[in-house]
C-alpha cells in the first residue's frame, strides 16, 4: 500500500524535496543561519517538513491532476513568502512579523524605492524548482489521472505529519527549553520550528491580541482609572526635581539579585563596587522584582511603563502594538532625547519593534558594537567592553538623555574568561552556583569601569545613574547549592525573599553627601513613579501602579507576578501567610484583604495590556 501511495503521489513527494532544500538553502544563504552543532544543523535542514507535508497534503483531497496543480500554485505561495522574507531580512535583518506589516508609524519599511536594488541575479534560482514541477507535471501525462486516494491513506499521511512536527519539536526542546513560551527570540523560532510555522505561530500571536483588543471598550479604562486614582499617593515634594534636566542612565543589571550585596565569599567582597556605590546612594535592600516569564524585558516594561507585565509569554512579544504612555514620551515633553543600549541581536524579546510602540529615538543593537570572539563570552559582548563602546556612543548624543544600558554576561551559564575571573568560584555541587559568583564579580568591576568612563568623558556629574537587577539569576532547581552558601535552609518564605534585586539611585553631588538605605519593601513598578519625581515631573493622573518611593505616606504593598505580595508587615506567597520579620507562619485572615488588592491590580494591569485600553486615555499634554 506505501508503494501505491508513492506511486500516486510521487509529485508531491518531488514537490516536498524540493522545496525543503530550497528552504534550507535560503536559511543558509539569505537569513544566514548559524548553528552549534550538528543536531542543530539537522533541525535546520528538517524543520520545513511537517509544515510542507500539512499544506501539500490538502492536495489529497483532489483527483491526482487537481491535485499536483494545487501543488504547484502552493510552491508558487511559498516561495513568495520566503523571498519576501529574504528581501525583508536583506535589509532590516530581521523576520518579518504581523505587526510590521499593520504598522502605520514611520518606522514602516521604506522599501518603495530600493526593493529592486535588494534582489540578486541568483535569486532566479529560486523559481527553478517551480519551473521544474511545471515542466513535469506538462510533460509528464502520468501526473495528470483522474487517480484519487483513499480515506485511508489520508489519515495515515495526516499522522504521520503530526509525528514528524513533534519529533521536530521534541528536538528543538532539547536544544531551547521553553521554545515557544520563554525564548521568543524570532531567529530562533525560525531555526527550530521553520520559518513557515513561524509565521503561523506569529499570526496566532496577533489574532489573539486583535480580538481582545476588539472586545475592549472606554469604559473598561474608567474602572482602571478610579482604582489608580484612589491609590494614588502625593509624591515627596522636598525631592521633587532634585535630579530635574539631568541624563538618565538607566542600568539594568543581569540576573543580580540582592543576597551578593555585601557578601564575602572566601573572604573577599562579591560586589565591591557596588557595596561602595550604595554608602552614597539611595539604596532599597527590600526592593523585588516582578517579572514573569519575560525576564529581562518584562522588568524593562515595568521600568519603562509602571504596569506589571503579563502572566504568560512576554508582553513584548504579544502586544508591541499597543499604544503605551512609555517613560521616553513622558520625557520626550521636557526636551529629552531616548536611548537603548544592549549588544544583542535587535529582535531578541522582540526589542526592536517594542522600543518604537514605547518612543525611543535609538536602539544601538549589537550592530552598533565591535564584536569579536576576542571581546565575547556567552551570550555575546563582554560587559567591560560593553560598558567602554557604550560611553563611547553616549558623548555623542544629544543632551539630556535617558539611556537605557542592558547588560549580559552574567547570564545563565555564567561563562567567564579565566582572565576575567577576579574571585573563585563557590564550592557546591552545582557548576552554575559557583560560577556564579565570579560572574557578578566581573559585572562589578564592568560597573566600575562605566563611572570610571563617565567621570573622564564628562557625563557624570550632570546625570542620575540608576542601576536594578533584573530578574532573579539563580532559580529554585539550584536552592541545595544556594541554601549552602547563604548558610540557611530555602523555606517558601526565603524564596519570596530571593526574589529581591538591589535598586541603587545615585545623584551626584547628591546622594554622595546624603545617602540613605529605605528597607521598606519596594518593586520594580515603583522605579518610574520615583525616577520621575527626582526630575521633578508630575504623574498625576497617569495610568500607572507604582508609587513614589519617598513619598511620605506611602504604604508598601508589593505584588509579585505569581500572585505573592509583600506589606510592611507581611509576607503572602503560596497559600500561606507570613510575619515580614521573622518568616513565622500566622493566621490566613491577616493576609485574605491584601489578596483580593493583589488578584485585582494584576488583572487590572492585564486588562490595560489586553484591551491596549490606553488608546481611551486623555494624555496630559
Ligand atoms: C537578552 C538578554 C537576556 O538580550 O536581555 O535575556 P533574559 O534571558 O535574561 O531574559
Ligand atoms: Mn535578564
Amino acid at each position: 500500500m506505501r508503494h501505491v501511495f508513492a506511486r500516486k503521489n510521487l509529485f508531491l513527494l518531488i514537490a516536498l524535496l524540493l522545496m525543503t532544500i530550497k528552504t534550507y538553502v535560503v536559511y543558509k544563504t539569505s537569513f544566514d543561519l548559524k548553528t552549534d552543532n550538528i543536531l542543530q544543523e539537522f533541525i535546520l535542514l528538517i524543520n520545513p517538513i511537517s509544515f510542507l507535508l500539512f499544506i501539500f497534503g490538502i492536495g489529497l483531497f483532489m483527483k491526482e491532476r487537481n491535485r499536483n496543480r494545487y501543488i504547484i500554485g502552493a510552491d508558487i505561495v511559498l516561495t513568495f513568502v520566503l523571498i519576501s522574507d529574504m528581501v525583508y531580512c536583506r535589509f532590516y535583518n530581521d523576520f518579518l512579523t504581523f505587526p510590521v506589516l499593520f504598522q502605520s508609524s514611520n518606522f514602516k519599511p521604506d522599501l518603495g524605492s530600493s526593493i529592486f536594488e535588494l534582489f540578486n541575479w541568483t535569486d532566479i534560482l529560486l523559481i527553478v524548482d517551480i519551473i521544474v514541477l511545471i515542466w513535469l507535471y506538462k510533460r509528464n501525462s502520468r501526473f495528470k489521472t483522474n487517480s484519487r486516494n483513499t480515506r485511508k491513506q489520508i489519515i495515515i499521511y495526516y499522522l504521520i505529519a503530526v509525528a514528524v512536527f513533534f519529533c521536530t519539536l521534541g528536538l528543538a526542546e532539547t536544544q531551547r527549553y521553553q521554545l515557544l513560551t520563554r525564548s521568543f527570540d524570532r531567529e530562533l523560532l525560525v531555526k527550530n520550528i521553520s520559518i513557515y510555522n513561524y509565521h503561523i505561530y506569529d499570526g496566532l500571536l496577533q489574532s489573539k491580541a486583535f480580538t481582545q483588543r476588539a472586545k475592549a471598550e472606554s469604559n473598561n479604562l474608567t474602572d482602571v482609572k478610579k482604582y489608580i486614582d484612589s491609590n494614588y499617593k502625593a509624591p515627596n515634594q522636598e525631592m521633587k526635581g532634585i535630579a530635574s534636566g539631568r541624563n538618565v542612565i538607566m542600568i539594568s543589571l543581569e540576573s543580580t539579585q540582592s543576597f551578593v550585596i555585601n557578601k564575602k565569599l572566601n573572604g573577599q567582597e562579591i560586589t565591591p563596587f557596588l557595596n561602595n556605590l550604595i554608602d552614597k546612594s539611595y539604596y532599597f535592600d527590600n526592593f523585588y522584582h516582578q517579572t514573569g516569564q519575560g525576564k529581562t524585558s518584562d522588568a524593562e516594561f515595568i521600568g519603562d511603563n509602571g504596569l506589571y507585565p503579563l502572566g504568560r509569554g512576554a508582553v513584548f512579544f504579544t502586544n508591541p502594538n499597543n499604544d503605551y504612555e512609555a517613560t521616553p514620551e513622558i520625557l520626550k515633553k521636557y526636551g529629552y532625547h531616548s536611548y537603548v543600549m544592549h549588544a544583542n541581536n535587535k529582535s531578541f524579546w522582540n526589542r526592536d519593534l517594542m522600543y518604537q510602540s514605547f518612543g525611543y529615538n535609538k536602539f544601538f543593537d549589537e550592530n552598533s558594537y565591535d564584536i569579536s570572539e576576542e571581546n565575547s563570552i556567552g551570550w555575546g559582548l563582554k560587559d567591560k567592553e560593553f560598558v567602554e563602546q557604550s560611553v563611547h556612543l553616549m558623548k555623542d548624543l544629544p543632551q539630556p538623555f535617558y539611556t537605557k544600558m542592558i547588560t549580559l554576561t552574567n547570564h545563565f551559564p555564567f561563562e567567564l574568561n579565566e582572565e576575567d575571573k577576579l574571585i573563585d568560584e563557590y564550592n557546591s555541587n552545582s557548576k552554575a552556583v559557583n560560577r556564579y559568583f565570579p560572574t557578578v564579580r566581573y559585572e562589578d568591576e564592568s560597573i566600575k569601569r562605566l563611572f570610571d568612563k563617565l567621570k573622564s568623558e564628562g557625563l557624570y556629574e550632570n546625570s542620575i545613574i540608576i542601576l536594578y537587577g533584573d530578574h532573579y539569576g539563580i532559580s529554585k532547581d539550584y536552592n541545595e547549592a544556594l541554601s549552602q552558601f547563604l548558610g540557611k535552609e530555602i523555606t517558601p518564605y526565603e524564596q519570596i525573599q530571593l526574589q529581591r534585586v538591589p535598586f541603587i539611585v545615585h545623584i551626584p553631588g547628591v546622594t554622595d553627601k546624603k545617602p540613605q538605605k529605605i528597607s521598606e519593601p519596594a518593586g520594580q513598578i515603583d522605579m518610574r513613579a520615583t525616577l520621575m519625581n527626582l526630575l521633578g515631573i508630575n504623574m498625576k493622573g497617569q495610568i500607572q501602579f507604582g508609587h513614589d518611593l519617598f513619598a511620605k505616606d506611602r504604604d508598601p504593598f508589593t505584588v509579585l507576578r505569581d500572585g505573592s505580595f509583600i506589606t510592611r508587615d507581611m509576607i503572602y506567597s503560596d497559600g500561606q501567610c507570613y510575619d515580614r520579620k521573622t518568616g513565622k507562619t500566622i493566621d490566613m485572615g491577616t493576609c485574605t484583604p491584601f489578596r483580593e488588592k493583589a488578584r485585582q491590580e494584576l488583572n487590572y494591569s492585564d486588562q490595560i495590556i489586553y484591551g491596549d485600553l490606553l488608546r481611551f486615555h486623555e494624555r496630559n499634554k
